[in-house]
């Protein structure tokens, strides 16, 4: 009865504004920022029931990444850090647009029953909670503690303005029962990458290597958090930005950094700029995790299957060029639609799985089972062979397994472990954008009426329905042999996307063609 009234109560402080639809996708729910504190109270309630009846700490972050200033969202982590369950999402849905607090009374009831969820018990609720700069952030952060809050036994944990990736990792870490303030998380980063950095081989070490590092914060909350990272290790920016240039090297994050791109500018007479994307960074990544296995492992007995499962996850809009580069060097590569929960799903069945989108959203996942193997491994070489080849690529894998945010794609993780990787191997930004060429490729977006009415399957890559669109699809590539077409409704937009490329065997085309 007291649960009923206090629900009741803070609910209908928070009304839905009238004539919108909200829904759960990739990004959370996300519009303009003045007509979400229902919203947001709702999904502080309904993080409060995630977190009793998972047992654990849920994070609720506050931000719309790169969209307009005046636009925001609010998502949602499980416990692992990743992305709230799917089974969850159309209780979301129905929770956002329940007319008024009479029904999200009944919803809620209704939900705790079929779920089963712990209520009034001795179990408590844990939310942890983050925002970007957003102006509108603060009052909408206020109305997530008043949803928490209308939970009885759940409270909320303000952990400030932070990165995205930032909550994603203090869910996971709180939930291992390790620390888990912002100051633990900076200083597992400049811990880790200082521990690469040592371990860079001596005889790679050359002066020609470009030591400047120019980063766009997108006017996001990356570049604070940038220069924070910056003062417990100076090495890791040079201060302010440098001079516009040829050959420098770039690092582009997105508004709440949790993707990561580099480019260059190639020449003074360029008006483009050589984007080095998401598929390069994993190739980047892929190369050095390879070259440190081989070295770990190069004893053992290659009859037997190998003794690291290494998995690299792609989905369709990779270009051809970096799935044919990886499979050169050996690796298995999958594919799934878009979207971080199919890749990171996927990634986690292996020892070591490295995803990566296009759009600069990846990271690298390591099993518990791999982790612990590879530490005993390492304290074995400790004792053995100490200062040896083999425990130098074991303590870099170890390394890795820290530096790089194990929760969700992380740009500032990300960004600090390319950095260590460039340094290992000696590669300027130019040498490694060569790791191979792209091919061509556009992406166009079409205006539909409903775009659900669009469904694919084989990772995005065919059209199901409507029926006979797949053959008109054919029909037309069929007319360009080295091309490649498909189609899919996008998660975040009323849109129907278009990707062409070229094909992998064909040889390289101008732009003009596609
Ligand atoms: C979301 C996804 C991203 C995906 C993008 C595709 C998460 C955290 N983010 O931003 O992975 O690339 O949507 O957008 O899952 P689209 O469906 O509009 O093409
Ligand atoms: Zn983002």
């Amino acid at each position: 009865e007291k649960q009923r009234s206090l629900l009741l109560d803070s609910a209908s402080r928070f009304p839905l504004p009238h004539g919108v639809r909200f829904s759960y996708g990739t990004a959370g729910f996300r519009s303009e920022g003045s007509i979400l504190v229902s919203t947001v109270y709702r999904a502080g309630v309904l993080a409060a029931l995630r977190s009793l009846k998972t047992g654990s700490a849920i994070g609720l972050t506050i931000t719309a990444s790169h969209n307009p200033v005046s636009d925001n969202g609010v998502k949602i982590a499980d416990p692992d850090g990743g992305m709230m369950v799917q089974r969850w999402e159309p209780f979301a849905d129905a929770l956002a647009n329940a007319p008024d607090s009479e029904h999200l009374l009944q919803l809620v009831v209704q939900f705790v029953e079929e779920e089963n969820i712990p209520f009034g018990g001795v179990q408590s609720a844990e939310v942890l909670l983050g925002r970007d700069t957003r102006p509108s952030g603060e009052a909408l952060l206020e109305a997530a503690k008043h949803g928490i809050n209308a939970i009885i036994g759940a409270v909320a944990i303000d952990m400030g303005v932070l990165t995205t990736p930032q909550l994603h990792w203090m869910v996971r870490s709180r939930n291992k029962g390790m620390e888990a303030s912002e100051s633990d998380y900076l200083a597992q980063l400049s811990k880790s990458f200082r521990c690469l950095m040592n371990l860079v081989p001596r005889e790679r070490i050359t002066d020609s290597l470009d030591t400047e590092l120019v980063v766009d914060g997108a006017n996001g909350v990356g570049g604070d958090k940038l220069e924070q990272l910056k003062k417990m290790k100076e090495k890791v920016v040079p201060s302010g930005f440098g001079p516009e240039g040829v050959g420098i090297r770039c690092a582009s994050l997105d508004g709440d950094a949790d993707r990561l791109v580099y480019f260059l500018i190639p020449s003074a007479s360029s008006i483009n700029i050589d984007l080095i994307d998401g598929d390069k960074i994993l190739s980047l990544f892929a190369v050095f995790i390879k070259e440190q296995l081989d070295v770990l492992y190069k004893d053992s007995d290659s009859n037997n299957k190998p003794p690291v499962r290494l998995g690299i996850v792609q989905t369709a809009y990779a270009n051809g060029a970096s799935t044919a580069y990886l499979k050169r060097l050996g690796l298995e590569v999958v594919f799934t639609p878009t979207g971080v929960k199919y890749l990171h799903k996927k990634a986690a069945e292996y020892d070591i799985g490295i995803y990566f989108e296009a759009n600069g959203h990846g990271t690298v996942l390591f099993s518990e089972n791999f982790l612990s193997g590879l530490e005993c491994r390492s304290n074995e070489l400790a004792s053995a062979s100490s200062g040896s080849e083999q425990h130098k690529a074991a303590l870099r894998l170890l390394a890795v397994s820290q530096l790089i945010n194990q929760a969700v794609g992380d740009a500032l993780s990300g960004l600090l472990l390319v950095e260590a990787i460039l340094q290992h191997m000696g590669w300027s930004i130019r040498r490694w954008n060569e790791l191979y060429q792209d091919l061509p490729s556009r992406q166009l977006k079409v205006k539909v009426a409903d775009r659900n009415a669009v469904v694919t399957a084989s990772a995005e890559t065919q059209v199901v329905s409507p029926s006979g669109l797949q053959e008109l699809i054919d029909a037309e590539s069929g007319k360009h042999p080295l091309g490649r077409c498909f189609i899919r409704p996008s998660g975040t937009e009323d849109i129907i996307r278009v990707k062409l490329q070229e094909r992998l065997q064909g040889k390289q085309k101008p732009e003009q063609e596609l």
